[in-house]
């Protein structure tokens, strides 16, 4: 099968890209190099040593035999290269990694938010809209997040993107209808997910496309089977205020002998997944695509829920680091409960990797080997969700701004 990653130099998208390749696909990477200028900008970098492009590409031909390609295109904005690459290259399957994906990344500034919605509803509707106008009957798969629905429900557990309702209509019949599940974002970034959505909605009913939107969790964990294989190849690893995510920031901060950074009360649960199993999800995506015809087939792409402060806790007591409870920059729930359908991905076979059995692992072979390269500067969350939140401002106009 001849697959595109798009963002296939992302923490999700490289070990992607080396499973596929590993398994038979012919993997051509597209990436803009975007999140390597964004670490620019932050001044913050990867806890890894990430190789440049072409290094590592050399060097998983070195170790393997094989070969994948690059395309520096930018998703978003060079429509004409993107669908050259279509006509030209005629793929089975493109994989859609290509989206600022940060929260607080997206929430810094007004420039920032606007940033992340041009980038990643751009990229997803020239995508759509070249696939189209090449004629080929391409899968798409894409990297969507929980974070669409928000992280409470009614009670029940989140379903995989439809939602069974029954409405009363005015004759007082009562009708059954599957709707896409209502969305709730908690930051710009979240939001961009949700207008992903509905793009694809109408795509797939317009154009009969073949769509997969993979509603992932938290990412944690660095390293695969493959990019295990040579120092050249080894995964990012985000540790940063703006891009380190939650379990991978409290395994760097144990490591560096950092208190774990809990915001607020720590109640907050979220739904997370090995990179380990990302990889596997989205090759058994690929393996199973939707008809033509089809509405977009969605899958809950996470393996377990945690609470915040219970993640702390259990790194604390693995590893004796302190837990600090700061001030929580977010505008979110300070406690929730989070229960999730993720049965397709059981059912196509997967077997999830849990935290018990990588966390000690990962603290010891990456996180303590790379501890000299971190940045402690870099560790504190400053992005805020609202002006109020931002330090300085005085309390009383705090109070009295409008968020
Ligand atoms: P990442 O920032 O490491 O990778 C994204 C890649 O896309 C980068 O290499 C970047 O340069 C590239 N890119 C961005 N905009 C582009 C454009 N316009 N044209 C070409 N390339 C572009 O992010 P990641 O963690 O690998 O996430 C990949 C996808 O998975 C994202 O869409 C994200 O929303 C989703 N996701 C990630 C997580 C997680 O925990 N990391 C969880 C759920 C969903
Ligand atoms: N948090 C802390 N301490 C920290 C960092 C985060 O308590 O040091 C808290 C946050 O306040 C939040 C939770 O941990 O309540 C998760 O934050 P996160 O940064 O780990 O995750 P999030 O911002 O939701 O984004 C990440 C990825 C995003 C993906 C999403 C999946 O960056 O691309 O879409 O996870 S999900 O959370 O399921 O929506």
């Amino acid at each position: 099968m001849k697959t595109i990653v798009l963002g296939g130099d992302g923490f999700c998208g490289w070990p992607t890209s080396l499973h596929l390749s590993k398994n038979g696909h012919e993997v051509i990477i597209v990436d803009n190099l975007s999140r390597r200028n964004i670490d620019n900008e932050l001044e913050a970098g990867s806890l890894t040593p990430i190789a440049p492009m072409g290094q590592r590409l050399a060097a998983w031909k070195e170790v393997t035999g094989k070969e994948i390609a690059f395309r520096n295109i930018d998703v978003a904005q060079d429509y004409a290269a993107l669908l050259e690459l279509l006509q030209t290259e005629k793929p089975d399957a493109v994989v859609h990694f290509a989206e600022q994906r940060a929260a607080p990344y997206s929430m810094k500034s007004s420039w920032h938010k606007r940033y992340t919605v041009d980038n990643n509803v751009n990229a997803t509707n020239n995508l759509l809209a070249a696939i189209v106008e090449s004629g080929q009957d391409i899968h798409l798969v894409h990297l969507g997040t929980m974070g669409v629905y928000g992280y409470g429900t009614a009670g029940m557990k989140i379903p995989e993107g439809y939602l069974d309702v029954e409405v009363t209509t005015d004759e007082g019949e009562r009708v059954q209808q599957k709707i896409l599940y209502p969305t709730n974002p908690g930051s710009i970034y979240h939001m961009t997910k949700t207008l992903d959505q509905l793009l694809f909605a109408y795509y797939a009913k317009n154009d009969d496309m073949r769509i997969t939107d993979l509603h992932q969790g938290i990412v944690w964990g660095t390293n695969t089977p493959e990019t295990k294989l040579d120092e050249r190849l080894i995964n990012r690893f985000d540790y940063d205020g703006d891009y380190g995510t939650v379990l991978n920031r409290f395994l760097m901060q144990a490591a560096v002998d950092h208190p774990l950074t809990v915001h607020g009360t720590g109640g907050q649960t979220r739904a997370f997944i090995h990179i380990t199993d990302t990889v596997k999800c989205v090759e058994l995506a690929l393996a199973n695509p939707p008809q033509r015809g089809d509405k977009v087939k969605i899958l809950n792409q996470m393996t377990e829920t945690h609470r915040v402060r219970d993640l702390a806790e259990l790194i604390a007591r693995l590893s004796g680091a302190e837990v600090a409870y700061v001030t929580n920059p977010r505008r979110e729930d300070a406690e929730n409960d989070l229960h999730v359908r993720n049965d397709l991905f059981l059912d196509l076979g997967l077997e999830p990797t849990t935290l018990e059995a990588g966390l000690l692992s990962e603290v010891t072979d990456v996180a303590r080997r790379y501890r000299d390269r971190a940045d402690l500067s870099k560790v504190p969350a400053r992005s805020t969700w609202t002006r109020a939140q931002k330090p300085g401002v005085p309390d009383q106009v705090r109070k009295a701004e409008p968020v």
